[in-house]
């Protein structure tokens, strides 16, 4: 008897895991919440963005949060070729953006998850705001041709219904900013690849947002995704050194949970 997929067995017994995606622009805030998030609760798990990948194609991170150091980025740093030269840069970093994150997001949970009784695993973005907000805004700036956009929109859906239902989400957590916030703290992070971005990009980057988890007028081509539930939070105001406010975050994150 054919044995049946690995990935089907795998994803039937972990029936009650919740995947959410937290999403939001450059800078918004997404690492320093899931970072929050993360201490807050010992059935939840998070999966940040592998922005180390990107810094340094050929470098094995060990800890996941943190980011590299300029002597590091010797491995060839497609996120600063990126915005040195997009029209040339865009659809490889497009690539292996996505690639890296679905690498990461198929890990398994780990063991304490697994045996969790209300489980979450939460992704720093997913395959979704590659497509449709950066990739996306790309090629609408035309920093990705119109060759290059098919053959990314024909490999994502592929490998999308090659890891359905792994890589699916149940919801999404859209942290919103405005642009000239996210501007502000850009540039108080002060990644040295960054540090170029003008605040027109922060503000088409935005619209693709509001338009796909705000307003909800962009249809996906992933049926789901269209009805998922999404819980907006206002992040402008200071969250970081606030704990008052981290507890209505995420008091609002938890009622969320409950209600899905
Ligand atoms: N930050 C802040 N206050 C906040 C949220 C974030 O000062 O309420 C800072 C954070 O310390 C970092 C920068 O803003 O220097 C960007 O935050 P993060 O890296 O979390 O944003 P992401 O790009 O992951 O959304
Ligand atoms: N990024 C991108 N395309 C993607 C995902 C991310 O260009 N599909 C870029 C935007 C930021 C960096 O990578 O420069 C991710 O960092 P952040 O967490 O600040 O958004
Ligand atoms: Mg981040």
């Amino acid at each position: 008897m054919a044995t049946p997929p690995k990935r089907a067995r795998s994803s039937e017994s972990r029936r009650s895991l919740k995947k959410i995606s937290i999403e939001g622009n450059i800078a918004a805030g997404k690492s320093t919440f899931v970072r929050l998030l993360q201490k807050s609760s010992e059935e939840w798990e998070v999966i940040p963005e592998p922005i180390a990948k990107w810094c340094n194609v050929q470098t094995e991170k060990e800890d996941i949060y943190e980011e590299l150091s300029s002597s590091q980025k010797s491995g060839g740093n497609l996120l600063h070729m990126l915005y040195s030269k997009p029209t040339r840069w865009s659809y490889t970093f497009q690539s292996y953006a996505c690639l890296s994150r679905i690498r990461s997001q198929l890990q398994p949970p780990s063991a304490k998850l697994q045996e969790s009784e209300n489980p979450v695993q939460f992704f720093e973005r997913s395959v979704f705001s590659d497509r449709y907000v950066f990739a996306s805004s790309l090629r609408d700036s035309a920093s990705i041709t119109d060759t290059e956009w098919s053959v990314y929109q024909d490999w994502h859906q592929w490998i999308l219904d090659q890891f359905s239902p792994d890589l699916n989400l149940d919801a999404i957590v859209y942290l919103r900013a405005q642009p000239q916030c996210c501007m502000q703290r850009l540039l108080h992070r002060g990644r040295e690849e960054e540090q170029e971005i003008p605040l027109e990009y922060l503000q088409q980057l935005h619209q693709k947002h509001e338009s796909w988890l705000y307003d909800r007028d962009l249809s996906l081509d992933f049926e789901y995704m269209n009805q998922i539930p999404v819980l907006v939070l206002d992040v402008d105001q200071d969250f970081k050194n606030n704990s008052v406010l981290q507890g209505q975050l995420l008091d609002q994150v938890k009622e969320f949970l409950s209600s899905l």
